[in-house]
């Protein structure tokens, strides 16, 4: 048999790629073939080091034994089960051990198949919990500027990205947003947590004022924002948040699609920053990228408002054909135990050290305007060529990718987000490439 994976399309048309600059992309495409542990392969055969652990999500590494075995062994057994009215082990078993690694008071979940179906699915829990606790008035849902939260309506209302809400009408209605806490003016070159902006939690109240609290379903934010360039929440803001949502008896989501599983050196950040939200979406490191698959995790507070009324009702109207998927639980199931064999969940909190020191060695490069990081996260903001934005990292991440190693950029920050795995030589290789690479652009 030939080996088709490495074989070149001839016709690169019909799909129309996600995210992407298709014209560009099709003009000189950057195809991947394999992927093992810490490297991907593309179809020419070159190595490519994952600076990114895919889009922030292959926690574990690439192809782990554990993971794929679970999948092809799920996939002979059971292939499909039902999603409603019908049930199958291995979804219940992963519940029972997310609800192991999740902050204590999190111990129901509800699955979805991805960070975007997460937050719609947390967004409508929010709603409709306070309309079974007889506070149906409770309709408004509060974001953040530059907040990421998937491209459905409901998470694009609360995102505040703007390319990803311009084109899409009016969204959703009676949604406000806090403020962004990027100040770099204050904070450039921080070291974990920045020092400046705590009081910026403080617009909640402000905002709660203008609508009248009673009017507040929900506050969602990102511990740390990943996808709009990495924004580290400043020292004391995330506990003013929930200071306030208690006050006023908003329920406080934490969006962990990015920080959950691990990435900051703890299993969620909710632990890391010793903050707890009341519901905590994610999808990403559950399954490590490998199959699609997405949890929200709640209260019991939450989950038993729900279940009133007859035992025969059906006590949430929303769920999804692949909600709990036979193979994604595995593929959950596999995870789980190859974070937990390898400590991956906490391995983070080790190399932190080493990777911030490494990254800020690039502080002193001309173009390099700021330098952040948290746990495994690292973000590096670049000065945009005048008249040409975002131009400058997106060269940066060609010329890396050339050179054998994958970046993520938006806008002008190259975001980092290795798998867990990463080893300090493979940090030093990394760093050190993207420090060629500043040198070799314009
Ligand atoms: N919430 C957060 C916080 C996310 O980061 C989503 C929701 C949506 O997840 P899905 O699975 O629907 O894509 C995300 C996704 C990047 C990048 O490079 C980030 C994401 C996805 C792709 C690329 O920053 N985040």
């Amino acid at each position: 048999m030939p080996d088709n994976t490495t074989a070149i399309p001839n016709d690169l048309n019909a799909f129309w790629m996600p995210f992407t600059a298709n014209r560009q992309f099709k003009s000189n495409p950057r195809m991947l073939s394999k992927a093992k542990d810490m490297h991907y392969e593309t179809i020419d055969g070159r190595k490519i080091l994952d600076g990114t652990a895919g889009l922030w999500c292959v926690n574990a590494g690439h192809s782990r034994p554990k993971i794929v075995d679970a999948i092809q062994k799920q996939v002979a057994e059971l292939d499909y089960a039902p999603a409603f009215q019908m049930g199958h082990p291995k979804a219940f078993e992963l519940a029972n051990r997310l609800i192991d690694i999740t902050p204590k008071s999190l111990n129901k979940v509800f699955y979805t198949n991805s960070g975007s179906e997460s937050v719609e699915t947390a967004l409508k829990m929010a709603l409709a919990y306070h309309r079974a606790n007889g506070d149906g008035g409770r309709t408004r849902l509060i974001g953040r500027e530059r907040g990421y939260h998937g491209v459905n309506f409901g998470g694009i209302s609360v995102g505040g990205i703007v390319n990803n809400r311009k084109m899409f009408g009016t969204l959703l209605s009676g949604v406000d947003h806090l403020p962004h806490t990027h100040l770099p003016e204050k904070n450039a070159f921080s070291k974990g947590q920045p020092e400046h902006g705590a009081e910026l939690a403080d617009e909640l109240e402000r905002i709660a004022t203008l609508h009248d609290p009673s009017t507040i379903a929900a506050v969602i934010i990102e511990p740390v924002a990943g996808s709009t360039g990495v924004l580290i929440p400043p020292k004391g803001y995330l506990e003013r948040v929930r200071e306030i949502c208690d006050k006023h008896g908003f329920l406080l989501i934490f969006d962990e699609v990015i920080t959950g599983f691990g990435r900051l050196g703890s299993p969620f950040a909710a632990d890391y920053f010793g903050v707890t939200p009341d519901i905590i979406t994610t999808a990403k490191g559950l399954t490590s990228g490998v199959i699609p698959m997405g949890a929200v995790i709640v209260t019991e507070k939450i989950h038993d408002i729900f279940m009133n009324g007859p035992d025969n009702m059906i006590e949430f109207f929303h769920g999804y054909t692949y909600s709990g998927n036979p193979v994604a639980a595995a593929a959950g199931i596999g995870t789980l135990e190859t974070y937990s064999e390898e400590n991956l969940l906490v391995r983070g909190s080790k190399l932190a050290n080493f990777w911030e020191n490494k990254l800020h060695s690039l502080s002193d490069h001309p173009f390099v305007t700021d330098i952040r990081n948290i746990g495994l996260i690292g973000a590096i903001e670049l000065k945009p060529i005048d008249g040409m934005p975002t131009k400058r990292a997106f060269n940066a991440f060609l010329k890396a990718f050339e050179k054998g190693c994958l970046i993520r950029t938006t806008g002008d920050i190259i975001a980092l987000s290795p798998p867990l795995i990463i080893k300090e030589s493979q940090i030093d290789e990394l760093i050190d490439c993207i420090g060629k690479v500043l040198y070799e652009i314009e």
